[in-house]
């Protein structure tokens, strides 16, 4: 039996209960097969794939806190710290009642590649808890953040894991979960990114995922002599993510119809009106059918159905498996010409493998949202200096990263004979840096 197989073979047999990560390790460890053939001695010697999909430690603990009718409640929280090899763990944090240890696995498993996609010096990790930041008031929030942080205050720092954004957790989390570090620990450090901007925070990062995608979207196109100008564009999510791709693409002259939340979604045949989409989302934190409430134009759905509109561009910014293979069949009837994932494995392993037969050009979420992270990275560079650079600046080393990334996993594609298999040639890329590290840093 291949390396490969004997490995994904022990991986499902300790992980038969958590669906999510066997997906994200069947994903990249199919994918490395030929860079794992061309080095399977060394590779099974050092017990490479063994190590790498085995998290370094995995925290759990109980955040109890008061809500405000007086009532104490409990939820469970993790925090993955997946591999170091290049640097500190660094990765999101995410709120949300569908929150399990598989599903934090398969996040702090996706940043490792992702982090070493950055070209900056980011390890892999990620965490969250089970609660659900839905119609909670301000103070029942804190209360939630200041606990959480009392307990994970212990095992993360500057140097050590860098926590962050993702779904549920905004600036204003950020805030409160900083504030309860420093009031803790005594130490006013870069231990959290994603931070306000009058307490360490960079310019760029609050747009940086969204922004990022369209970047390598833009450079995709360009080189298949293509580009965002007159595009229509599919959406799903309607939170951090989506909202500033949703921009960047009309920026560049793109039109974005569609955006979703968890219980429906709009047709906007005008083109997504971003500053509502934000004042409904941002500020009062409503549903979709408030912005359509506002367009005479929109239409507002319940349930699932963006990947039936017709478009140019899909890209899923919501969370894991919202693209199933059925949507994949519509999307490529549809003409549609490429799929890149600002979400985190968005994309069932069916529908992937459809788009990518059917001609459709597919970039994963580990190449594709990196810029989020990236920017988070340049969050750390500016606190350890003590600096803060100029948005341009930002802006700027953003952009390079992106298109960066891009002309990486499309030379690791080809050099391992997959021409314009993206999904192949992100997970080579990032694996070759960290597996060099690992190797050099003996058994640990
Ligand atoms: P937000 O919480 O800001 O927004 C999430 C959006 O997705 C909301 O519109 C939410 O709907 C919708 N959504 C969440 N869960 C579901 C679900 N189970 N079914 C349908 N819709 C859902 O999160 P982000 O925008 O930050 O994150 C979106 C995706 O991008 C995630 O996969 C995240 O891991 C990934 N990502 C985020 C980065 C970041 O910097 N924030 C960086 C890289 C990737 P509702 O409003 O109803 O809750
Ligand atoms: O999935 C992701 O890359 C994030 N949620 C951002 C992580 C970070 O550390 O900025």
């Amino acid at each position: 039996m291949s390396y490969v197989d004997e490995v994904l073979e022990i991986v499902q047999k300790k992980n038969a209960d958590q669906p999510e990560f066997l997906q994200a390790v069947t994903e990249v460890l199919d994918s490395l097969r030929p860079v794992i053939d061309a080095n399977e001695e060394l590779y099974r010697k050092n017990a490479i794939l063994e190590r790498i999909t085995e998290p370094d430690r995995q925290i759990i603990f109980r955040v109890p806190w008061v809500d405000d009718k007086g009532q104490v409640q409990v939820n469970r929280a993790f925090r993955v710290q997946f591999n170091n090899a290049i640097g500190p763990y660094k990765g999101g944090l995410r709120l949300h009642p569908s929150v399990n240890l598989g599903i934090i696995k398969f996040l702090g498993f996706e940043q490792i590649f992702k982090n070493s996609l950055t070209t900056l010096p980011i390890g892999g990790g990620k965490g969250g808890c089970d609660f659900d930041p839905k119609g909670k008031s301000d103070r029942e929030i804190m209360a939630f953040c200041q606990s959480f942080m009392t307990e994970l205050c212990k095992y993360i720092g500057a140097d050590v894991d860098v926590p962050a954004g993702d779904i549920g957790t905004g600036a204003r989390e950020i805030g409160y979960m900083f504030g309860q570090f420093k009031r803790i620990r005594g130490s006013y450090e870069g231990v959290l990114t994603g931070k306000g901007l009058t307490y360490g925070g960079s310019l760029v990062r609050t747009e940086a995922t969204g922004y990022g995608l369209l970047y390598l979207t833009e450079e995709l196109m360009k080189c298949h002599g293509e580009s965002m100008q007159g595009k229509t564009v599919c959406v799903s999510g309607a939170g951090n993510v989506a909202i500033y791709a949703i921009q960047k693409a009309h920026q560049m002259g793109a039109k974005v119809v569609t955006c979703s939340d968890s219980t429906g979604w709009i047709y906007d045949p005008d083109g997504i009106d971003v500053e509502l989409l934000k004042d409904v989302k941002e500020v009062k934190r409503a549903r979709l059918t408030e912005y359509a409430a506002a367009r005479p134009n929109a239409q507002y759905h319940e349930g699932r159905g963006v990947w039936q509109i017709k478009c140019d561009i899909a890209l899923p910014c919501a969370t894991q498996n919202e693209l199933l293979l059925e949507d994949a069949k519509q999307l490529v009837a549809n003409g549609c010409k490429a799929v890149c994932e600002g979400a985190n494995m968005p994309t069932t392993l069916d529908a992937t493998k459809y788009l990518q037969e059917n001609g459709v050009w597919f970039v994963g979420g580990k190449a594709a949202n990196a810029g989020g992270v990236a920017t988070s990275a340049l969050e750390m560079s500016q606190n350890s200096e003590r600096l803060s650079w100029s948005f341009d600046e930002v802006d700027a080393k953003l952009k390079n990263i992106m298109v960066t990334i891009y002309h990486n996993i499309d030379d690791a594609a080809k050099r391992y004979g997959v021409e314009g298999d993206y999904v192949a040639g992100a997970n080579i890329a990032g694996f070759e840096k960290v597996v060099q590290a690992m190797l050099a840093q003996g058994v640990c």
